[in-house]
């Protein structure tokens, strides 16, 4: 039968070893934050401006603060980003203010964006001016930017795609009609020749000390799912889309013969949870059981707790953009529920992804886990089982591939080479 149980609140004990925890585990966001702070006071440092109008859900805006801290403490740079949806925004920064028009945050300054016409209270045009994802950016905004004695880096940083024709448009030039400026595409990308995609500095070694950890790892399973961690179960998040593939997915876990624990964060594959435990939400703190399998809801975290997620698990569903490249980052087996477009266009994307992940896995585990992923993105019905064959193979894989990606470069680090190129 379901159940339910609220979190539990820590004791004396675990709130010491949970500390000790969301140090570890937000060692690559803090680090950045830190560094950003010490970083906002010289004068001369690149300034730069980010412009975010958030879509939907959580991806434009976690891609614009996740390169806007990188830029502020691994590059030195002051960083300015205009975004037009401050609630989207605090749902992954809860130290963000929804009421101000200006305020800043772990040293980036963040201006609450009414778009077109809004430029921030005084009109400063940076030496680097991001566009995120074709956002327009606002007509004075570019007029100012033409009259500046000295043109600024002006950037049009794209969606992630892993098609080959990425490389060739990366960093294309693109005349304004009117004025004499030059924006200038950035894709991020899979392979050579794109610009990669985010990573920070500390990030692998915030990873090594959390799986080093017996301590932090028990820590985080206490402060964050609200009971010790589970010993001979597969521990498998769940972040997605709405998926109609997910009730088959669950009853796969529910009848297999190996625990399975499921953390999953709030959102909207929430109601689909909810609806398989006969519950009436699938919320924070939420717990149910079925045969085999033990689901947890999850409060949705700051932007660095995230990836602790992602390494307390055996198997991470991400989507998206950002959370599929930190599933990446985190070397674990991964499936990736992709963001849907219209005419099926994001089907290419899927399997030019697969291409570069699953490039040098034997037929078989690569046949698995391009079906699962298939399947997942709407094409035939998932098979658990199979996948779970093939885990261990999918798991060096991601080790070898979180390499093979890093030789890509940091995406943060190859637009501050590019625009510092320019400015010279
Ligand atoms: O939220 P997403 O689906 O975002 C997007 C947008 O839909 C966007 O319009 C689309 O174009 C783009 O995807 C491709 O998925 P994504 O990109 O993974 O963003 C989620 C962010 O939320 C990511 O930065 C991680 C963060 N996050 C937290 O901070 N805390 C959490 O608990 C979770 C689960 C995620």
């Amino acid at each position: 039968m379901p159940s339910t149980a609220p979190s539990t609140q820590p004791s004396a004990t675990q709130a010491a070893t949970q500390a000790a925890t969301q140090a570890a585990t937000q060692a690559a966001t803090q680090a950045a934050t830190q560094a950003a702070t010490q970083a906002a006071a010289p004068p001369s440092a690149i300034a730069c401006d980010i412009f975010c109008a958030v879509i939907d859900n959580f991806g434009d805006i976690g891609v614009c603060w996740r390169l806007a801290r990188q830029l502020a403490g691994e590059h030195g740079w002051q960083v300015r980003v205009f975004v037009d949806d401050l609630h989207a925004f605090q749902k992954l920064c809860p130290a963000l203010a929804l009421d101000r028009a200006r305020q800043t945050v772990g040293g980036v300054v963040v201006e609450h964006w009414h778009t077109p016409a809004h430029a921030g209270d005084t009109l400063e045009v940076a030496d680097v001016v991001i566009e995120a994802f074709a956002c327009e950016l606002p007509p004075v905004y570019v007029a100012a930017m033409a009259q500046r004695e000295r043109a600024p880096v002006w950037i049009n940083l794209e969606y992630l795609s892993a098609e080959d024709w990425v490389a060739d448009f990366h960093l294309r030039p693109s005349p304004h009609p009117r004025y004499p400026l030059v924006k200038t595409f950035f894709f991020p990308g899979l392979g050579p020749g794109t610009g990669g995609v985010l990573k920070e500095k500390p990030l692998d070694a915030a990873r090594a000390a959390f799986e080093a950890s017996p301590e932090a790892r028990e820590a985080w399973w206490l402060s964050t799912v609200g009971r010790a961690q589970p010993a001979g179960a597969t521990v498998i998040s769940l972040f997605a889309y709405e998926n109609p593939a997910v009730g088959s997915l669950l009853e796969q876990w529910r009848d297999s013969a190996e625990p399975v624990v499921l953390l999953v964060p709030e959102g909207r594959i929430s109601g689909a949870l909810a609806r398989f435990f006969g519950l009436p939400a699938f919320a924070a703190g939420a717990h149910a059981e079925r045969g085999g399998l033990s689901a947890h809801g999850l409060a949705f975290t700051e932007q660095g707790g995230y990836d602790a997620l992602l390494w307390a698990s055996d198997v991470n569903f991400v989507r998206g953009e950002d959370s599929f490249v930190r599933a990446q980052w985190a070397a674990r087996p991964f499936v990736w529920h992709i963001y849907p477009q219209a005419d099926d266009a994001h089907l290419p994307k899927l399997d030019a992804a697969l291409a570069h992940y699953a490039r040098t896995l034997s037929v078989d585990t690569r046949a698995a886990l391009a079906r699962f992923w298939h399947a997942w993105n709407g094409a035939g019905e998932p098979d658990w089982a199979a996948l779970r064959r093939h885990c261990p193979a999918l798991q060096r894989r991601a080790a070898d591939w979180a390499g093979e990606l890093a030789q890509v470069g940091d995406l943060a680090g190859n637009l501050a080479e590019f625009a510092k190129t320019q400015l010279k």
